[in-house]
């Protein structure tokens, strides 16, 4: 499988995040990117992405808030404030009465388009976040020119973002970005399953209201983790796009075989739709050693995800996630592809000797 990375990554580099009360050295760091690039070197080409340019990127965002991402820290370095990046420290809550949009003061602008403390902007954040759409869009559209699956080695991540928000180390909305181009490629029916060990609340929102896009995500129970505000299992889509939406909210402690069951359903909710793409938020998070998570499944699970998703026999893109446990990152992210390979060329060539039989 082909791997689609742009060392442009590393322009973003956040010292820190705000985390249970400090600023702390930030979990989302350059190094996950390059040990996960290590890891699946074996697994087939490593490719630098095209650039398709603004359109695809602003087909999903808004305009403003890609200004603001692009221009934010200048902006605020000009307003003599910190270097170090732009931390918000005044939130756009639900009983502003003004929200002029987009505000004018930097400061108004963070807290306008950001939803937690965890996505920093520095002086690299903007090409970072930009080469990781592009990652995906390469990935995507390499898979809509015939490649069956592909992976996008996206840094930052993107499930968190939504139109106009950033959060959760999100900027730019990389599987949604790459589900709407093939939409405009011609499928019909496209399907994101976001198995990241967090809701994918951004993805969901922005595909929330529309039927040509399944959006199904296994994660932790928003009711004890983040993000908190989105994720429960009564969320089921809107309009013409009820029913579109399958949350599967996950226990603490959630092992192996609970997580096999839930992937379970949520990959019969996805054949079900017969999508000409599958798209997978891959977030590598689940891991029992993570620190941020706290399911308890095994290095060894990853294989058997990946061969669970090969069985739906789509085209696949797979988009990074998180996943912060740096010393297995590269092998259980391998693992996934790895486990989807091997089963898929299983498929193929019981495929093949069925056909081959039916000459006979
Ligand atoms: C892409 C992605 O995985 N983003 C995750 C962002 C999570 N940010 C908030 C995490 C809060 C974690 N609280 C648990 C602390 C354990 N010591
Ligand atoms: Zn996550």
């Amino acid at each position: 499988m082909r791997t689609v990375y742009s060392p442009a990554h590393a322009a973003h580099r956040p010292p820190r995040e705000f985390l249970d009360g400090a600023l702390i050295p930030s979990f989302e760091s350059p190094e996950r990117a390059e040990l996960i690039r290590a890891a699946v070197a074996g697994l087939g080409p490593i490719t630098a992405p095209n650039d398709h340019g603004m359109a695809p990127i602003e087909a999903i965002h808004d305009r403003g808030y890609l200004s603001y991402l692009r221009d934010a820290h200048a902006a605020w370095v000009a307003a003599g404030r910190s270097p170090e990046g732009v931390y918000p420290d005044t939130f756009l809550h639900r009983h502003a009465l003004r929200r002029p949009s987009p505000p004018r003061a930097v400061g108004a602008q963070s807290g306008h388009y950001t939803s937690d403390l965890s996505a920093v902007i520095t002086a690299g954040t903007w090409e970072a976040a930009y080469a990781a759409a592009q990652c995906a869009l390469t990935a995507a559209l390499g898979v809509a020119a015939g490649e069956g699956a592909s992976f996008a080695l996206c840094r930052p991540p993107g499930h968190h973002a939504y139109a106009d928000l950033c959060g959760g180390y999100c900027y730019l909305n990389n599987a949604a970005i790459a589900a709407q181009a093939l939409r405009r490629a011609g499928a019909h029916r496209v399907a994101v399953l976001d198995i990241d060990f967090h809701h994918g609340n951004g993805t969901q929102h922005l595909f929330y209201a529309r039927e040509d896009v399944l959006f199904v995500s296994l994660h932790a129970d928003p009711d004890r983790q983040y993000p908190y505000f989105a994720g429960f299992a009564d969320e089921t889509g809107a309009g013409t796009g009820l029913g579109f939406t399958l949350n599967l909210p996950l226990p603490a402690g959630c092992d192996d075989a609970g997580y096999l069951a839930a992937l379970d359903t949520g990959c019969a909710r996805v054949a079900r739709a017969r999508p000409d793409f599958v798209l997978v938020s891959l977030g590598v998070d689940t891991f029992g050693g993570d620190p941020l998570g706290d399911f308890a499944l095994s290095g060894g699970v990853y294989a058997r995800i990946g061969a669970h998703l090969a069985e739906l026999g789509a085209p696949t893109v797979f988009i990074m996630e998180g996943g912060y446990a740096i010393a297995e990152i590269g092998d259980n992210v391998a693992s996934v592809l790895r486990g989807f390979e091997t089963r898929r060329a299983q498929n193929t060539n019981k495929e093949q000797s069925q056909a081959c039989h039916r000459q006979i």
